[in-house]
């Protein structure tokens, strides 16, 4: 049995939860039925769940309702515990620092674990020329502050992004994100000076690399001009946007075009990054050093918190005042990534992402050869997709993967789904989850198909 808080008779989370799927009641059980009722009458509609569960503990690879029934996580709360939940150093270092400071202001009184985590930013992310980092609080905001440096830098102002892009739900970040509903409908009108490119999809344009990147380029000269652009901002593989990996050469080729036309390509590793793809970050997958660098989500273990990361020189293109934020770099969340990416450095953590990678891609494989509704098997390491369609047209099949990922939900495996056309079921699983319980929670995906 795992450990037991005493005041709320809750058991305690971590890797020593025991690593089990384990069904007591239907899902939502009577107690998060309860908690949902509340959620209905005292939270805004807009704010959604896909699990009807009440969450009170999580670790290792499962998350565990009030009603004890702990659940396969294939989701991560969205690539964010990929060290597993309540990582052990990360509480320990949450502990001793809130007991220490729980806030002073960064631009008030500096403290050095802010500057410690911009150290590790600037080291760890690719590319050895000189960098700097600052600070935010969640991926909307540190995308917002990239764009911002840019303009500023480059004293242009237009911004490309891509179709199938996500970079989030604030005004600037809405305009760069490609998809109407949920995410914009209706909560215009949104930044100016957004444009959008063409991305490379293998599966869908049958395009090479460099076909594809000639396209968007052609574009972005036709109807932007190099002349106007500040930044292009494209995530190296799409996370909300459905797992799409670009074929080779793409990300080279605008690279290349954004370094002739003094425009600053920024990676928005929000998703991919830490370990998340079998590499520290995607970007290296292909070979390209972006000159700024998004990052949240994995950075800190679950607490709030993200970065811009990028050429020195850019980085200081704004004037002293000019970046922050009340809450940006928390002391609690900077002690949370010390511990988090030393985590990431030293637990053969990106190893264990291939390995779940192989996994999950020679499963989803097998199933595809029995099953023509599996389109596409797609993804790296442990962010990994599979997209439905329909077996006789091709078209995307959304009824079917909705109805794939509540009936593993309804059996105890939580899966997130995504996608312009939300057609594809993403495996996103901590990075401690257990072999037997990643092939069980397959195996659940599988049943759900076959029953589909
Ligand atoms: N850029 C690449 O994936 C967040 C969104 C969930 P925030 N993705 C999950 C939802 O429906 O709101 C994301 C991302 C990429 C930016 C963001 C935004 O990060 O921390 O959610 O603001």
């Amino acid at each position: 049995m795992s450990a037991v808080d005493t005041l709320t008779n809750t058991p305690l989370g971590g890797p020593t939860l025991p690593q089990e799927r384990r069904m007591v009641t239907a899902i939502p059980g009577p107690r998060s039925q309860q908690l949902l009722a509340r959620k209905a009458a005292a939270v805004a509609a807009g704010v959604g769940h896909t699990a009807p569960i009440e969450a009170v503990a999580a670790g290792g690879g499962v998350i565990v309702d009030a009603d004890g029934n702990s659940l396969i996580d294939l989701g991560s709360g969205i690539a964010v515990t990929t060290l597993g939940n309540a990582h052990p150093k990360v509480v320990e270092a949450i502990q001793a620092q809130a007991a220490q400071f729980t806030h002073t202001c960064f631009m008030i009184s500096p403290y050095e674990s802010y500057v410690a985590v911009a150290e590790a930013l600037n080291r760890v992310t690719p590319g050895d020329h000189a960098k700097k980092s600052a600070l935010f609080n969640s991926g909307a905001e540190a995308v917002e502050n990239a764009i911002k440096i840019a303009r500023k830098h480059t004293k242009k102002q237009a911004v490309v992004a891509f179709d199938h892009g996500y970079h989030g739900r604030t005004n600037l970040t809405m305009a760069l994100t490609a998809k109407a509903m949920p995410y914009k409908s209706g909560f215009g009108p949104f930044a100016s000076e957004i444009y959008r490119a063409p991305l490379s999809y293998p599966y869908r344009d049958g395009l090479s690399g460099a076909a594809a990147a000639e396209k968007a380029i052609s574009i972005i000269e036709k109807q932007v001009g190099a002349d106007n652009l500040a930044a292009v901002i494209i995530e190296p593989i799409q996370g909300e946007g459905g797992f799409i990996v670009p074929a080779d050469g793409f990300l080279p080729a605008i690279v290349e075009w954004c370094r002739a036309n003094d425009v600053v390509f920024i990676a928005d590793e929000i998703q991919t990054g830490f370990a998340r793809t079998g590499s520290m970050f995607a970007s290296e997958i292909f070979g390209i050093v972006p000159d700024l660098i998004t990052t949240a989500k994995g950075i800190a273990g679950g607490m709030p918190l993200a970065a811009v990361t990028g050429r020195a020189e850019i980085m200081d293109a704004a004037h002293a005042g000019g970046l922050g934020g009340t809450y940006g770099g928390n002391p609690v969340a900077c002690a949370a990534a010390l511990a988090a990416i030393e985590a990431f450095e030293t637990e053969g953590l990106i190893e264990r992402a291939r390995e779940i990678g192989a996994i999950l891609t020679d499963r989803l494989t097998a199933l595809q050869a029995g099953d023509p509704r599996i389109g596409d098997v797609r993804g790296h390491g442990a962010m990994i997709a599979a997209e439905f369609v329909d077996a006789a047209t091709g078209k995307p099949d959304a009824a079917l993967t909705a109805a794939v990922a509540k009936a593993c939900i309804a059996e105890g495996v939580i899966v997130l789904t995504c996608g312009t056309y939300g057609n594809v079921i993403r495996f996103l699983p901590p990075l401690s989850i257990p072999d037997d319980l990643l092939h069980e929670g397959i195996d659940v995906v599988a049943a759900a198909l076959a029953g589909a």
